[in-house]
């Protein structure tokens, strides 16, 4: 089945300047962009985007993180590609994640880790919705 994932690349990521490094891994797998732009998250859309983790003692800090630079927003398309991208991407703590994955070959810690990318097909719809509502 042909799924949207939404991704984006956090501000430690651009700061690295790791845009086209990232991209670059999900083109040559065969992902399809059908989406891009870079944006500086608002609180509302921070706070839209991490529902699940406002009540979560290290929300504060996620949100300064995520809040505090420009980000890369895509939507990216293929065949089951948001498991795919997960696997792509590594474990949530860079630390742990495997080398090769974007995580464990460009990040070392659990909060800045690099990019964001949806979890599941409910996780997807909705965060298109927020950041391309054009394309949902
Ligand atoms: P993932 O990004 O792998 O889906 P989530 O959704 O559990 O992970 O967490 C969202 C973001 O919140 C992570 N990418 C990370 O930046 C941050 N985060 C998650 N858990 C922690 C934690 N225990 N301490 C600090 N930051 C965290």
């Amino acid at each position: 089945m042909v799924e949207k994932s939404l991704v984006f690349i956090k501000p430690d990521g651009v700061r690295k300047q790791l845009i086209g490094q990232v991209i670059s891994r999900f083109e040559r797998r065969g992902i399809k962009v059908i989406g891009l732009r870079m944006l500086t998250l608002t609180s509302e859309m921070a706070d839209a985007h991490y529902q699940e983790h406002v009540e979560r003692p290290f929300y504060p800090s996620l949100k300064k993180y995520v809040t505090g630079g420009e980000i890369v927003a895509m939507v990216l398309e293929a065949e089951n590609v948001i498991a795919a991208i997960r696997k792509m991407v590594g474990a949530t703590d860079s630390a742990a994640a495997e080398p090769g994955t974007i995580r464990g070959d460009f990040a070392l810690t659990k909060q800045e880790n690099i990019i964001h990318a949806s979890d599941s097909p409910e996780s997807s719809e909705r965060e298109v919705k927020l950041f391309f509502p054009e394309l949902s």
